[in-house]
């Protein structure tokens, strides 16, 4: 190229750091424009939707073993690490080769876009814009820095010449390199440019993104009163015991799980819930019309299949709905379907029994604890299902009820080797003392729950180090459905000072005692005794 005749390539700090920042304006690009609509996803989101959706069990677990709920953030956070690296190379390509870099852009962009496109809410072609922009954007911003980044001929930089924001032009002995001051002077200037751009415009979209935000609409609705009330939870089913669980789960302390990247902001003024498949007549209730049917409120205990044993992916609240029952006597059902699903708007399926839907109170949910759904669990509608684990019975975002066969249909967890049918098995949690607690000579209560949801709990004991089972005091139950308090008076003065372990088991009203085996979450749920060490004082 003529005008470069008399330049020479960048040094490769550069071309790596004009990389860098070409996809960090790309992606604020795709940022800003996924603002503009609440249709739009941004792409790094949509590339980790992708990813959670393809990634194989054994991945997921060890994601979930190690980061817990934080799984989400650390897949972003390695999505964008990604990214820095692969534009790092696209970079340091462009040096002698920007053609070539501008393709690999380009395909790295086209990715971004298809993952984009392919979402599952995406309408197309208004879906391909984020994509589009981060290309647009990131292309030319590649060829512009790596331009600014050429070095003249006269005083070629060292590949070692540090870029900083800070020019040095003079020092103790006199002026420095008097040709590179300018040409890096002019890279650092468009590099601090476009950085400033990005986080300008990702930071826009962000704050454009927030006006989707359902915390307003959530605020102003007006639940309706059930028809038919859950009776207050009695005093006698919470002992007062410090560190105990309270009975009722409060909604900022629920568990959360799900595949979502991002909470779904959906609004209530237009949902609405088609139950269809395998019925005499299929049907679309409004969020409205299922807010004026007669409702009922529940207590229910829901518990996800990965929780670990002690774990606390489990809770209880006061659910306010229609019973799903309901809704399946309006349209008939088909006497050969044998599984209910519920799909949510992103495609997410969780599919479980018909017969669950008249043998328990499986609920629409519009309410949880006298408010309406959170985002995060699931507004404006959910099915909440006793007695079933929370990826086969309990899907957020509800749009559809689709009623068909355990043979035509792998719900999404099934799809991906988790079992089909999971009833929760009967287990058992200690609350208090906590692991390593040190404990006085004197009567110590141990205390914590114990679930076995549509059957309920029948006895919990409690051991000592290899002693010998015994039974804990029982907390009154509120019902079937949900997890029931217990609390074992522990005389520490019967043993030797130093390190016990104490072990709890639960027992079911059907006579089922919880399984000593540790076995792991999937595929059907984890099983073993929850067991910890405490500390006795001398
Ligand atoms: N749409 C949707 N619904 C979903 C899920 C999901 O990923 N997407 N996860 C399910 C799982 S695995 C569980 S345990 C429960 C958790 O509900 P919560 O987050 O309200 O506790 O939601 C279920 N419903
Ligand atoms: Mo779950």
């Amino acid at each position: 190229m003529d005008t470069h005749r008399d330049t020479l390539p960048p040094p490769p700090l550069r071309v790596a750091i004009a990389g860098v920042l070409a996809a960090l304006a790309g992606v604020a690009a795709g940022e800003l424009v996924a603002g503009l609509s609440r249709r739009l996803t941004s792409p790094v989101v949509a590339i980790g939707d992708r990813v959670v959706d393809a990634v194989p069990q054994p991945v997921k677990q060890l994601a979930i073993d190690l980061f817990g709920t934080n799984d989400k953030l650390v897949l972003l956070g390695s999505i964008l690490l990604v990214l820095v690296v692969v534009a790092a190379g696209i970079g340091l390509v462009a040096r002698r080769h920007l053609i070539a870099a501008m393709v690999a852009a380009l395909l790295l962009a086209g990715a971004a876009t298809l993952a984009t496109a392919l979402g599952p809410t995406t309408p197309l072609p208004l879906g391909l814009l984020p994509g589009v922009a981060t290309a647009v954007v990131a292309l030319p911003t590649l060829w512009l820095l790596v331009d600014r980044g050429r070095v003249p001929v006269a005083t070629p930089a060292a590949d070692d010449e540090p870029v900083g924001l800070v020019v040095p032009t003079t020092t103790a002995s006199g002026p420095v390199e008097p040709d590179v001051g300018p040409t890096r002077r002019r890279f650092v200037l468009a590099a601090t440019s476009v950085l400033a751009g990005s986080v300008l415009s990702a930071g826009l979209g962000r704050l454009l993104g927030r006006r989707f935000s359902v915390a307003d609409e959530r605020a102003d609705l007006a639940l309706p009163e059930p028809a038919d009330v859950a009776d207050a939870v009695p005093a006698g089913a919470h002992p007062d015991v410090e560190g105990l669980s309270s009975f009722v789960t409060s909604n900022r302390d629920f568990y959360r799980i799900d595949t979502a990247l991002e909470v779904p902001q959906l609004s209530a003024a237009d949902w609405t819930l088609r139950v269809h498949g395998m019925v005499d007549e299929e049907r679309t209730w409004s969020y409205g019309e299922l807010l004026a049917m007669p409702s009922v409120e529940r207590v229910i205990t829901m518990t996800c299949v990965s929780n670990e044993v002690g774990g606390g992916l489990v809770g209880t609240a006061r659910w306010q709905g229609v019973r799903l029952a309901d809704l399946l006597e309006t349209v008939g059902v088909d006497p050969a379907a044998t599984q209910v699903v519920g799909r949510a708007h992103d495609g997410f399926t969780a599919g479980f029994p018909v017969e669950a839907v008249g043998d328990r109170d499986c609920l629409v949910a519009w309410g949880m604890n006298d408010e309406p759904l959170p985002a995060a669990h699931g507004f404006p509608l959910r099915l909440v299902t006793p007695g079933l684990y929370g990826y086969v019975s309990a899907t957020k975002w509800l749009s559809e009820v689709e009623l068909t066969t355990f043979d035509a249909l792998d719900a999404y967890w099934v799809e991906r080797g988790w079992a089909e049918r999971a009833p929760i098995k009967v287990s058992s949690r200690i609350d208090t003392p906590e692991p390593f607690a040190r404990l006085g000579r004197s009567t110590v209560a141990v205390a914590g729950v114990a679930w076995a949801q549509t059957r309920g709990i029948d006895a919990v004991e409690v051991r000592v180090d290899d002693g010998e089972f015994r039974e804990a005091r029982l907390a009154t139950a509120v019902g079937t459905d949900t997890w029931r308090q217990w609390v074992f008076e522990w005389d520490t003065t019967d043993v030797e000072p130093g390190r016990h372990q104490l072990t709890v088991r639960a027992t079911d009203a059907d006579g089922t005692v919880q399984r000593e085996e540790r076995t792991p979450p999937f595929p059907e749920g984890a099983t073993g005794w929850h067991s910890q060490a405490v500390f006795v004082d001398g």
